[in-house]
């Protein structure tokens, strides 16, 4: 990139900060995670939460936010949804994911999961609070929903195509992923980056790259780090001919006459570069002031020591991006204002309360490496297990003879089985969930939460949403969750005292 075209992309950042300035208090929440990690879940659990709690129905409830001190100190006077504030962004559909959580027109019986959502999406909601010297204040809080994959792709601005084409290959051929590249493999080693740019080529190369990446993605797998970040999450731009492109086995250093594939390919990748990555960047990630990190911790601990180890790797890659001032191509490119993370290890409701802190304790884990990079740009970082939706409950199971044990109770979804009992979605059943390890580091080593090798396997049943609690006048109350007042305590405690 030019230094001309470096000075107006600052200058670019700097007008919208300024616009940002003159709006009065206000803070850019970001909240990104891989695909399924529970972003959909996360912001419509904050937002209920936050536009309900100072309500004269709720106001004397200080239990259902207890750690949120301007809520627990009688503080909180008001909380409503705001117009949208960036009019090119789709708007968060909380009045759909809400009514789905709770079930459509109160049939708590239809009660489901929001549909997966692929794309970025924004809402504001604004708080009026009494801060602590008695004076009104309201603070407007833009809610920034975005996929974690296309974070994985900041990277890519410092790579040149060859090394990219390189690397991917590289990772590709490891014993764990090979199996799910042998299409795609077998494909790119007959293909020629001296022949002569062929469309058709370019197209099969992409559809098996694809093919590969989503292999690496499905349940059995949950491999994380896959960049590049759109062709699993194209957002708008499925099907465009800037994701129709794939690595090659190029030679670094080498240049490829203007009409071979080689340098098509390599044109292309350029263009997602600069018309993709960097626009996200630009326009998005740099105006964020606070960042919270959801991780599906479970799923990767389900699936084994291999996935783990990837989700730490791309744990690193993603705090990447909230580190300046290391390599000056990417400090040039933006400046990162974000001034607290929070890692979250979402859906902790599937375990025992005892199991939180562990759970915990694991992504701490798994994060370390991560986090001591990010305190060197100054941001304050934290940890935590929360269920944004607590859809489970807890119990004791067994006695008279049996030994009893710490179940979880809740209704399955219909289609889950457990053994050889299928489930309809209507009936409840108690699980046991089995143990995290209190030594984080056995993560690393194996089969961690099956409860013992001849027990069935429990761990990979979903529940349903929980059915709310009526409140005196008969409206229900905001979901139940797990910590969710300790993150936004962290996340926005700071900003209301
Ligand atoms: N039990 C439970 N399941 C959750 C929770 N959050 C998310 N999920 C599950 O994870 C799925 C994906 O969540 P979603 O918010 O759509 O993920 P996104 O792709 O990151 O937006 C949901 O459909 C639920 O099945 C939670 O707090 N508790
Ligand atoms: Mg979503």
């Amino acid at each position: 990139m030019s230094l001309f075209a470096d000075l107006l992309f600052e200058a670019r950042v700097v007008a919208q900060s300024l616009a940002d300035l003159a709006m009065g208090p206000h803070v850019r929440l970001g909240v990104t995670g891989l695909s399924r990690s529970g972003k959909t879940v996360f912001i419509t659990a904050l937002i209920e939460h936050l536009t309900r709690a100072a309500s004269p129905a709720l106001r004397g409830r200080k239990n259902l936010l207890p750690v949120l001190r301007v809520h627990a100190e009688g503080r909180l006077t008001g909380g409503r949804l705001e117009p949208q504030p960036d009019d090119a962004v789709p708007r968060f559909a909380y009045e759909d994911y809400l009514a789905a959580l709770h079930g459509p027109d109160g049939a708590i019986e239809a009660r489901h999961w929001p549909a997966s959502t692929r794309q970025i999406s924004e809402l504001r909601i604004r708080l009026d609070f009494q801060r602590k010297n008695g004076q009104s204040q309201s603070l407007a809080i833009d809610i920034v929903d975005y996929p974690g994959e296309w974070l994985l792709d900041l990277p890519l601005l410092a790579k040149s195509y060859a090394q990219w084409s390189r690397e991917t290959l590289e990772s590709s051929a490891m014993a764990i992923r090979a199996p799910l590249a042998v299409n795609w493999r077998g494909f790119t080693v007959g293909v020629d980056p001296k022949m002569s740019a062929a469309e058709e080529t370019a197209r099969r190369a992409a559809e098996l790259f694809t093919d590969y990446l989503r292999a690496c993605r499905a349940d059995d797998y949950a491999f994380s780090v896959l960049p590049p970040g759109r062709f699993l999450m194209p957002g708008d731009l499925a099907g465009s001919p800037a994701l129709t492109f794939a690595p090659l086995a190029v030679e670094e250093g080498v240049s490829y006459a203007s009409d071979s594939l080689a340098a098509m390919m390599e044109r292309r990748y350029e263009a997602y570069k600069a018309h993709v990555v960097k626009p996200f960047f630009r326009d998005h990630f740099a105006r964020l002031d606070r960042q919270i990190v959801l991780v599906d911790t479970l799923a990767a601990l389900n699936a084994g020591p291999a996935a783990v180890r990837d989700l730490e790797t791309a744990m690193t890659d993603v705090l990447m991006a909230f580190r300046a001032g290391r390599a000056s191509l990417l400090s040039a490119l933006f400046r990162p204002k974000i001034d607290r993370i929070l890692f979250a290890a979402t859906k902790a409701d599937h375990l025992h309360h005892t199991s939180h802190d562990r759970l915990e304790a694991i992504l701490r884990h798994l994060t370390a490496r991560a986090i001591n990079r990010a305190e060197e740009v100054g941001a304050k970082i934290d940890v935590i297990a929360l269920a944004a939706v607590r859809a489970t409950r807890e119990a004791k199971v067994g006695g008279r003879g049996e030994p009893a044990f710490e179940a979880v109770i809740g209704t399955p979804l219909d289609g889950e089985r457990i053994g050889d009992e299928l489930f309809d979605g209507k009936s409840e059943a108690a699980i046991f969930p089995g143990e995290l390890p209190s030594d984080p580091k056995a993560v690393f080593r194996g089969d961690v939460l099956a409860p013992r090798p001849d027990e069935i396997d429990y761990r990979f049943v979903r529940f349903r949403p929980p059915i709310a609690t009526l409140s005196e006048d008969g409206t229900p109350l905001p979901l139940p969750h797990i910590r969710l007042d300790r993150a936004l305590e962290f996340l926005l405690g700071d900003r209301l005292t």
